[in-house]
């Protein structure tokens, strides 16, 4: 039985600083007011909704999200695992794995200085076996602060070698997606999910948003900075044990077919997601641990 949202707030509130509270469709999440930023996770999928560094919002939240058990909510930052995308042989699957649709469990919420971390787990058990036979936990910490620092952790606590896929699915918030700017892809070759997974070399410095965007950049670990003149901010991202990065912008049609989207949304918003996908999924050897990061930051242009 999943504790009460009063007595997860008893165990791990920190007074003024954070607390747990009813967030949609009665979902439990902490709220953060730290310091130097405030931000929001929900338990449903360890899923980051909120992150607002001196005041100003950086992710993207569709206003016509579910908020359910069993579905994803669009926007903040979902967590892709253990596949990205359609699970191959198998279309009954949940696209981009099972745990971005389910609860975690809180374990943690500590303030350090000037920001707080929240860490919450998963672990395998017979519903998840059902799509994913193995054992392993699943540890996430979302540190709200200056910047917005994500870690994934997976432990293999089976006996047999893993191979998975992971992504932090990272929606951000953008003044017209039309406008915005992507650096620190050039001289990569992408999988364009536009053009029959064809693949292509990154030539231009930029990455513009021109149509539907949808492209897996391969064997990358380099920065990426998002400069949105509309906004007039650049966010970074810096990413460890990651070597792919997806950039994904629906463009309106794809957006108004998505019913938790629609075709007035996709120009305020745009994915940078740090990966391990397709021929660079982690593979990991039982007893062994593995951890992807992305640190963000967001500074005035
Ligand atoms: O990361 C880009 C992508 O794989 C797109 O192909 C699109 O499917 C997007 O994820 C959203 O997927 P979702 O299952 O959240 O609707």
């Amino acid at each position: 039985m999943a504790a009460s949202i009063a007595e997860l707030d008893s165990r791990f509130r920190i007074p003024g600083v954070a607390q747990l509270a009813t967030g949609n469709g009665n979902l439990p999440k902490v709220q953060v007011s730290a310091p130097s930023a405030s931000g929001e996770i929900y338990l449903h999928g360890a899923h980051v909704t909120s992150w607002k560094p001196a005041g100003a919002e950086v992710l993207f939240v569709s206003p016509h999200s579910l908020w359910q058990d069993g579905k994803a909510i669009r926007g903040g930052v979902p967590i892709c695992f253990p596949w990205f995308g359609d699970k191959a042989g198998d279309p009954q699957a949940p696209a981009h794995g099972f745990v971005r649709a389910k609860s975690w469990e809180l374990e943690s919420v500590e303030q350090d200085g000037d920001a707080v971390s929240v860490g919450m787990s998963t672990v395998s058990d017979e519903s998840t076996r059902r799509w994913w036979p193995t054992d392993f936990r699943l540890e996430y910490r979302a540190t709200f602060g200056p910047e917005l620092l994500l870690e994934l952790t997976l432990t293999n606590t089976g006996a047999s070698l893993l191979r998975f896929e992971e992504a932090l699915h990272a929606y951000y918030r953008v003044g017209d997606a039309t406008q915005a700017r992507i650096t620190g892809l050039e001289g990569c070759w992408y999988i364009d999910k536009t053009d029959f997974f064809r693949e292509r070399l990154q030539r231009a410095p930029e990455v513009t948003i021109t149509s539907e965007t949808d492209r897996v950049y391969l064997n990358t670990e380099h920065p990426l900075e998002l400069s949105d003149p509309v906004l007039q901010r650049r966010i970074t991202v810096d990413k460890e044990n990651s070597r792919t990065t997806v950039v994904w912008n629906p463009w309106s049609e794809k957006a108004g077919a998505l019913k938790d989207l629609g075709e007035d949304q996709w120009k305020q918003m745009l994915c940078m997601e740090v990966s391990n996908v397709g021929h660079f999924a982690v593979e990991l050897a039982p007893g062994k641990q593995h951890t992807m990061r992305a640190r963000v930051t967001v500074a005035s242009i």
